[in-house]
């Protein structure tokens, strides 16, 4: 496999190393994302080793991602322009759609094509150091990461256009409020949070991951009609897999956690 950059790496955690840790590297650059970067990204993803049941993505430093590298952003002509564009796309559905849920641990900055890369992970994690914006709007340019497609399923396109029309920052707390982060936790411990919610997500029979991963965001865009029938049938082939009998099985016999609010 190619390595396209160094700036970022992979490690493997957990008992049966069933938990992939993704560091974006490049703290002197704030984490910002050049091509060599992103296509590694989308290296580890599409050859993640098969033990790995979940994964998190991180940043060194004081950031978790500046966005796009501005320093590349070189004249590209319209064509240039849509093949950059594409590149990201196909990388971050690696990442969406690849074969893990992705958890991300947020802190300070998570900007531009950083909050894209965040919007394509399944959780986001944020601390209290972390706030989101939109800069594209100022530079005088437009996401190009999927944010287009991705943010306003999170926030709906008005908070989106804001974003970028008046350069509005999201502290973390307001963040999280609308909907850019699922959980809001303490400085210097949303890779803590990351890993601990990865290790559940882990713990879930594989088949049900997937169908949250790959049915649940399809089913959500479908007229009602067609997704009630997909639902069922994602239903049913999910129950029908082995280890779901076992886990029900062990529910009715007292040998499974109960749901409980503490
Ligand atoms: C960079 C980048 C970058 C920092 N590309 N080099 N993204 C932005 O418009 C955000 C631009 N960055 C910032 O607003 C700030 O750097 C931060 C708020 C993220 C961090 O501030 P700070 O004070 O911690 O760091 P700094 O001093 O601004 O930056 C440190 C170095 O990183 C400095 O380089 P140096 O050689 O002078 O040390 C910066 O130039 C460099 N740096 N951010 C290149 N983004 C698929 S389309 C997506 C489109 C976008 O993402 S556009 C939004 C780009």
């Amino acid at each position: 496999m190619p390595i396209h950059s160094t700036d970022i790496s992979l490690s493997l955690q957990g008992a049966s190393s069933e938990i992939a840790v993704i560091t974006l590297n490049r703290p002197a650059k704030r984490n910002a994302l050049n091509d060599g970067l992103i296509l590694a990204l989308r290296d580890i993803f599409q050859g993640m080793p098969q033990s790995v049941r979940a994964a998190v993505i991180h940043g060194s430093g004081d950031h978790f991602c500046a966005g796009l590298d501005l320093s590349e952003l070189q004249e590209r002509d319209a064509g240039q322009g849509v093949h950059h564009s594409r590149m990201w796309h196909s990388a971050l559905e690696c990442v969406q759609h690849g074969p893990v849920p992705v958890v991300a641990a947020l802190h300070g900055a998570v900007v531009g094509g950083g909050l894209e890369l965040a919007s394509a992970c399944h959780i986001r994690v944020a601390d209290s150091t972390s706030f989101f914006a939109l800069p594209e709007g100022s530079r005088g340019i437009f996401v190009g990461g999927g944010g287009s497609v991705r943010i306003p399923r999170l926030i709906g396109a008005a908070r989106m256009a804001d974003m970028m029309f008046t350069g509005r920052v999201y502290k973390a707390e307001d963040g999280e409020r609308i909907g850019l982060a699922q959980y809001l936790v303490p400085e210097g411990t949303a890779l803590d949070k990351a890993l601990e919610l990865a290790t559940r997500i882990a713990g879930n029979a594989p088949l049900t991951n997937y169908a949250l991963m790959h049915a649940l965001p399809r089913i959500a865009e479908q007229p009602a009609d067609q997704g009630f029938f997909t639902e069922a049938l994602m239903a049913a082939i999910v129950q029908n897999a082995p280890e779901a009998k076992e886990r029900v099985r062990a529910f009715l016999e007292g040998r499974a956690n109960k749901v409980s609010k503490d």
